[in-house]
Parts: C-alpha cells; sequence; structure tokens
C-alpha cells in the first residue's frame, strides 16, 4: 500500500465509525426531555470526498483541500419517511452554506447528500447565509427562510464588519432544486430568524420576525414579532406584531428569536425560542418555550420561566462559546419530539421528548414573575406541597 492509499483508509475508516456511531440517552435526564451522549453532526460527519481531493496524482500527499469548520443551526423536517437536517455548514472560509444530513432514526446515523444546495442568488448576491428554518407549508411547497447577510453600504470605509442582515426566501418540492423568491420586505432594517407559520391565516401567509435597528443589537426592535404577507412571490410584511417582548432580568432581555415553525397542538401552538442576555463573559444563548392561541396567534398562554435547554459541559465550549440555537424540530405521528439544536455555533445534537410533555412543561412550570420574591414562593409553592402530600400519604419524608 502507498502512503496515498494508508492515509486515505485511515479517513475512510473513522468518517465511517463517527457516522455509523450508535448515540445513546444520558440518564436520568430532567423528565421534560432527553439529551444524548453524542452530537449528531460535526464537521468530521461531512464526506471525506468534500474535504479531499481523493486524486493521488493531483494531491499526492492527502492533503485537506476545502476544510469544514463546523456544522449547525440546522431546519428540520420528515421527508420520506427519514429525519432531514438542513444544516448551516461553515466552511475555513467563513462562508456558509446549506447542506442536508438525513438519518433513519433522528438519533444517529446521519449522512449528509452527495452535494450541498445550489441556492440560486437574487439580484444581489448574498455575502453569506445561514439559519435555514424548513417547513412544509399547507400551499403545497416547502420553503427555507434563511438570514442572507450583505455588507452594510452606509458604513464607514474603514468597517469591514459591518453587515446587514435580511430574510432570504426559497422553496422547493424535493430539497435538491431550490426556487428562489425575493427577501422579505419588513419595516425594520435588520431582519434575522424569520420563520414561515405552517397555515394560512385568513387567507394570508403568517411569519414570525424578529425586529432588530443593528447587526448584533436589537435595539428598539422589542422582541419576536409576527407579520402577514398575502403572497411569497411578492413577499411584505407592513406591521409587525409583537408576541413574545425582550423584558429586563429574563433569559430573552437583549433579545430572542423564534426557532423552529411551532408545532400545532389541542391546546395551542408550542413554540421553540432563543433568548439571550448578557454577562461579564459575553452573550449567553438559551432555548425557552411559550404557547400560543389557536386562533389569536399574538396572544400567549403559558410561558414557562426560563430556560429549556442551555449549553451544559461540552456544549458550552465552540467558536462563539455558552451558545445554544435551535432552527429545527420534528414532530412524528406517536407524538415523539426531537428537537435539534446547535451548541456553540459548532455542532449539533437531538433532544427528545413528547408533544405531551412538552404541553405539560409549559403549562405546570411556573411562570417567571420578575422578581426573586416571586421566584421564592413558586418554590415555596411546590415544597409546601410536597410536605403536604407526603404528611397525607403517611412518608415519612418529601
Ligand atoms: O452566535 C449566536 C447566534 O447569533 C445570531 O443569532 P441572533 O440573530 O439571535 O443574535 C445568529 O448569527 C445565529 O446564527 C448564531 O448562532
Amino acid at each position: 500500500m502507498t502512503f496515498f492509499e494508508q492515509r486515505l483508509s485511515l479517513l475512510r475508516k473513522a468518517h465511517s465509525e463517527l457516522i455509523t456511531r450508535i448515540n445513546e440517552k444520558t440518564e436520568p435526564g430532567n423528565g421534560i426531555y432527553d439529551r444524548y451522549q453524542y452530537p449528531v453532526l460535526t464537521a468530521a460527519h461531512t464526506p471525506v470526498f468534500w474535504r479531499y481531493d481523493l486524486n493521488e496524482t493531483t494531491n499526492p500527499y492527502l492533503m485537506e483541500r476545502f476544510g469544514i469548520n463546523a456544522t449547525f443551526n440546522a431546519g428540520a423536517i420528515k421527508w420520506q419517511g427519514k429525519y432531514i437536517l438542513a444544516v448551516r455548514v461553515e466552511g475555513l472560509d467563513r462562508k456558509s452554506f446549506f447542506a442536508i444530513a438525513e438519518s433513519p432514526n433522528g438519533i444517529d446515523n446521519f449522512e449528509f447528500w452527495d452535494y450541498p444546495i445550489s441556492m440560486p442568488e437574487t439580484d444581489d448576491p448574498d455575502i453569506n447565509v445561514y439559519d435555514m428554518r424548513l417547513v412544509a407549508h399547507e400551499d403545497g411547497w416547502i420553503y427555507g427562510l434563511f438570514c442572507t447577510e450583505r455588507k452594510d453600504p452606509a458604513a464607514n470605509k474603514s468597517d469591514e464588519s459591518s453587515a446587514i442582515a435580511q430574510c432570504g426566501i426559497a422553496r422547493t418540492k424535493d430539497l435538491v432544486n431550490w426556487e428562489r423568491l425575493p427577501d422579505l420586505k419588513t419595516p425594520s432594517p435588520q431582519q434575522r430568524n424569520v420563520v414561515l407559520h405552517p397555515e394560512f391565516v385568513n387567507g394570508k401567509y403568517a411569519l414570525y420576525t424578529r425586529p432588530q435597528d443593528g447587526f448584533i443589537d436589537a435595539g428598539t426592535g422589542g422582541g419576536i414579532g409576527l407579520g402577514f404577507t398575502d403572497s411569497m412571490e411578492t413577499p411584505m410584511v407592513i406591521k409587525e406584531y409583537i408576541v413574545d417582548e425582550k423584558r429586563y432580568h429574563t433569559v430573552y432581555e437583549v433579545k430572542n428569536g423564534q426557532g423552529p415553525a411551532p408545532l400545532k397542538t389541542p391546546i395551542g401552538w408550542l413554540h421553540l425560542a432563543h433568548g439571550v442576555r448578557n454577562t461579564a463573559a459575553g452573550l449567553r444563548y438559551v432555548l425557552y418555550m411559550f404557547m400560543t392561541d389557536l386562533n389569536d396567534l399574538t396572544k400567549v398562554i403559558y410561558k414557562p420561566g426560563g430556560y429549556f435547554i442551555a449549553p451544559e459541559g461540552d456544549e458550552r465550549v465552540g467558536d462563539v462559546s455558552n451558545v445554544t440555537f435551535a432552527n429545527g424540530w420534528i414532530l412524528d405521528p406517536d407524538g415523539k419530539v426531537f428537537i435539534y439544536y446547535a451548541s456553540s455555533d459548532t455542532r449539533m445534537h437531538v433532544a427528545t421528548s413528547t408533544l405531551d410533555k412538552l404541553i405539560d412543561y409549559c403549562q405546570n412550570t411556573p411562570e417567571d414573575g420578575f422578581r426573586t420574591a416571586t421566584s421564592v414562593k413558586n418554590l415555596t409553592t411546590i415544597i409546601e406541597k410536597n410536605f403536604r402530600y407526603s404528611k397525607a400519604k403517611n412518608l415519612v419524608s418529601a
């Protein structure tokens, strides 16, 4: 065997072992959802034939020719019986693109399709695209809404960082061929985390938005918004109604954003969102949940206090540390929910739960009372209830 052949065989073996690795639940969990032992996708899950020129003549050292930095913030959909992730793949050059990975069980054995998505551009080409939300809309199309970023034309000459973020839109029937539609127009100068609601509302398309003033700063943008457009071919939101506000001394005090499209339940629409707060170590991104009324999407009917998922252990560290972010989940017909979340802008994980458990979580977790005293009251109520219960049952201790 030549050096090249030996090295290629090692690379292929390591890749194959990684992508077929069984992923086990970590016990005992918190009863709300289960986390898993391993990330479902990392940069090393991308195919060897993406990263290397496999011709011994043109690449005798078998060096990486197209390095992958991270695989994160994936949209999700169940399609043709497979658990599909539309992954934000970031190359070493910092550009993100989308690529589909599929798994037979949603927990492990995720494998990338041969080619990344070739996303058509508009007349104003995207400099970077990321964080796709996949939605099977009742109009029959699968939509991908994502952030498209371009340099801010008003930035100072010396400023090579300022950007304008807007919502890019594309649709498909097969996840391979995409029709690009015009970018969404809204009253906000910057727009990220835009998500299409899966059903028509009074004959219109409904969109969750996140109005914000600056590229990073939400500024006067008040929280997660909701707007309507007559058409996705000329998408335009004239007014954004704030559904879930950012608020002082919460996990979403700096900004928040809708995660994937909400799931319909008999009780209301179930939402997964991210909230951001500031710390001495920088921004901290966590996930939280709330539910909205089935007939009035602007009315929050349940909102557990605090976070639902925050970075734990190795998840805390990555390119942008202390971040959990989710823009994809899948509801199976038997009620099982697969929550796909990324940690620290680096890798993808799954957590599993059921619709019943998540509704119970939303209905029965105390709300944030916005003061220490109300938090202590919530805790005391639980303790007293437990003591009353054990006394009634003649148990020795709670
Ligand atoms: O770096 C954390 C996240 O920051 C942005 O989210 P938001 O728009 O809420 O600030 C996005 O760039 C997201 O991709 C990233 O994970």
